[in-house]
Formats: C-alpha cells, structure tokens, sequence
C-alpha cells in the first residue's frame, strides 16, 4: 500500500511511519517541523534526544533497508504542494496526525486558541479538499480523541462515534436516526477534534471520501520495536507541563523524585493507549478501509480506563515516589464515571500492551536512562483554563 503520513515527524507520526514501513508498506511523510519549532518556544526539549529528521531517516534505511520518502512543507499554508504530492504519490491511504495536540497548549492564551483553532481545521480542510482537486480516492485516517465524547459522569458506557436516537415530530411521530454523540469539548485543543468530525461528517456524505476517526486516549510509552532498532531512530517523550501526557509525566517524576502532580482530587477517569497499541491500531485500520459509500467509521483507540489518583498510587507504589495534589489548572470535573466501549479495535485484533509491565519497561529504558535531560523547573503545569465572563 502506498501511504502518506501527515506529522510524520511526531510523537505519534514518527512511530507509525516505521510500524508501517517494517511491514512493507510504502510511506511518504509531511512534515513542517512545527512541533520542534514549539519546543524553542517553550524552552524545552524533548527529555529523548531526538535526531533531525534527515538523519532520522538515514538511520532507518540503514537498519531496515527501507526507504521512506520526505516533503518538508506546512499543509495549512502550502495548498498547492500538498496537492502535488498527493496527486504525483496518488495514496491508497492517508495518515493525519498534522495538528496541535496539546489541550494545554491550546489554552495559554488566546493567541495559543486561535493558532490552533486555525491550524487544525485548516490542516484538515486542505487535506479533503486536496483529494477533491487530485481526483485521490484515498482511505482517511484521523487522529481524533476520546475528548469530544467530554467526561461527565453520566455513567454511560461511550459508544464509538453514534448513538441511536428517537426523534419525535410535533404530531408525536417518532423516528429513528443513528446521530453522532453529543459533543461535549474541555478544551479549545479538544474542540477543534469536533469541528474536525464535522468535516468528515460533511465530506463524506457529500463527496463520499472514505474515513476512519480514531478516537485516541491518552497515550502513554514512547518506544515501539521500531523506534529501539538504533538510538538515532528514539522517539520524542515530552514530560514539560504542557505536552506530557499525564503518565508519561508521572513515569519522569517518578524517575528524579519529584512528587508526582495529581491535579485536585484526582478522581478524573481517563482513557488510556500505549503507544505500541497506536501504532498497531493504525495498521488495523488500513488493513480493513471502510466500503465505498459508508458513513465516517469511528473508532475509540484506547485500551484501558483508569483513575488519575489510582495511577499516581500504583506509580507510588512501584517507584517509591510521594503524591501530591495540586490546585487544578484545568476546567473539569474532578470525579467523573468515565467507561467506553472499544469492541471495534479489538475484533479487528487489538492485543492490548498491560499497563504494569509497560510501566516497568518504560522506567527502566526511557526514564531513568535520560533523567538527566530533566529540567524540573519544567514540570509544573501553567497553563490555566481560567478566561471566564462572571
Ligand atoms: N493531570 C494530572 N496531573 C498532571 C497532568 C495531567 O492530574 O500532571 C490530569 C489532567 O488534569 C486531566 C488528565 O490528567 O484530568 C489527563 O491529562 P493529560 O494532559 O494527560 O491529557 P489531555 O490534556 O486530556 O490530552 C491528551 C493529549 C491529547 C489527546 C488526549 C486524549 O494532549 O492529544 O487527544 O490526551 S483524551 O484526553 O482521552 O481525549
């Protein structure tokens, strides 16, 4: 299959691109380098040392003989060479992974909301229009996230994408539609996941591109088979305060000792994914491409729904680290009954990665081998969610 990667440099693009290049697929990756361009913003780096993408890309064909291909360019401000590549390369499948993912990120300051309000819907909208205007009947597959479900307690168990619904007439008629689940954003980041399922949604009914939505929890691990074939192919891990994802953060502060940062109570239920499974997901996906003429297919890629606080307890225990709760930074309930049904992985072959012998094998290798590159000025969060008309 030939398969396009858009972010194909990042956390999650860059694991991906060798999951599917190992399996002999051909890839091509865009990138725009962003991503490393926020961390000069943040002041901060990686806590792996990450290689340009060049020698990236060299050491893989090294170790695995395989080439993958490279187009350094912005697919929000670059229209018309996105459109050259997709036409000249002609995708049976597409990867999108090119947006801003922080929730953090997203809500320092309005600047931070209108950069990636504007970069994400752009990115998407160019990459549906850009098959349009190529002609490419290309398999979509969006890194969506469980976020546009929201996290009340309702205590439901989250279907995958729909829900049934009765809709009653002013005559009292009743009639069945299979909608979309109400969307219920925390942050503008997860908002602009939303707006993303919309255009899917608009796109496919209207233009019949094929797409699959991977609603993703938050992804914990950092190295794949792949990505531990030469030190030069590591994958980025983000521990700072505002792209660290919650247990990759505990994991880093379990390894210097600084106490762990449960935010608030910590009784927020969460999905969760190692990213060897996101990897394995997304090959699952392409390999079974939804039928011409089908609704948009979503899917919630996560394997695990946990607690933050029994998180922290459970990393306390095993690394003899403290807890400490922290005033929470964020808008959200701190006690909510999160459950979510993820049949539609699984029955396509998901073998979930277990959360404690993950745990262990990321401490040992990534943790503690670079705990050095930790600047602990950095962990705490600042990222307040706090703009609010009384
Ligand atoms: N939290 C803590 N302590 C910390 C960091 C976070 O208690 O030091 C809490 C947060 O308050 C939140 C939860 O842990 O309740 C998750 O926070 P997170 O930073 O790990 O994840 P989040 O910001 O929600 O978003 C991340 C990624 C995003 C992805 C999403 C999946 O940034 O790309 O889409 O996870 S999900 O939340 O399932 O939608």
């Amino acid at each position: 299959m030939k398969i396009l990667v858009l972010g194909g440099d990042g956390f999650c693009g860059w694991p991906t691109s060798l999951h599917l290049s190992q399996l002999g697929h051909e890839v091509f990756i865009i990138d725009d380098f962003s991503r490393r361009r926020i961390d000069v913003e943040l002041e901060v780096d990686s806590l792996t040392p990450i290689q340009p993408l060049s020698v990236r890309l060299d050491a893989w064909q090294r170790v695995s003989g395989k080439r993958i291909g490279f187009a350094h360019l912005d697919i929000c401000a670059d229209y018309d060479r996105v459109l050259e590549v997709i036409g000249s390369f002609s995708p049976d499948a597409i990867v999108h992974f090119a947006e801003q993912k922080s929730a953090p990120y997203s809500m320092k300051s309005t600047w931070h909301k209108r950069y990636t309000v504007s970069r994400n819907t752009s990115a998407t909208t160019n990459l549906l229009c850009a098959l349009l205007d190529a002609g490419v009947d290309a398999h979509v597959i969006h890194l969506g996230t469980m976020g546009v479900y929201g996290y009340e307690s309702a205590g439901l168990m989250l279907p995958e994408g729909y829900v049934d619904a009765i809709l009653e007439d002013p005559k009292g008629r009743l009639s069945k539609r299979r909608i979309l689940y109400p969307f219920d954003p925390g942050s503008v980041y997860h908002t602009t996941k939303t707006l993303d399922a919309l255009l899917f949604y608009y796109f496919n009914k209207q233009d019949g591109i094929r797409v699959t939505d991977l609603h993703q929890g938050i992804v914990w691990g950092t190295s794949t088979k792949d990505t531990e074939l030469s030190e030069d192919l590591i994958n980025r891990f983000d521990y700072d305060g505002d792209f660290g994802t919650v247990l990759n953060r505990f994991l880093i502060q379990a390894a210097v000792g600084f106490p762990l940062t449960v935010h608030g109570s910590g009784g927020q239920r969460r999905a969760f994914i190692n990213i060897r499974d996101t990897v394995r997901c997304i090959e699952l996906a392409l390999m079974s491409p939804p039928s011409s003429g089908s609704q948009v297919r979503v899917l919630n890629q996560m394997t695990e729904v946990h607690r933050i606080r029994d998180l922290a307890r459970l990393i306390s225990r095993l690394f003899r680290v403290e807890v400490n709760s922290v005033s929470n930074p964020r808008t959200e309930d701190e006690e909510n009954a999160l459950d979510a049904s993820c049949d539609g992985l699984v029955q396509l072959g998901l073998k979930p990665t277990l959360l404690e012998e993950g745990l262990l094998r990321e401490l040992e290798y990534i943790a503690r081998k670079y705990h050095h590159r930790v600047d602990s000025s950095r962990i705490p969060s600042q990222s307040l969610w706090s703009h609010r008309f009384k």
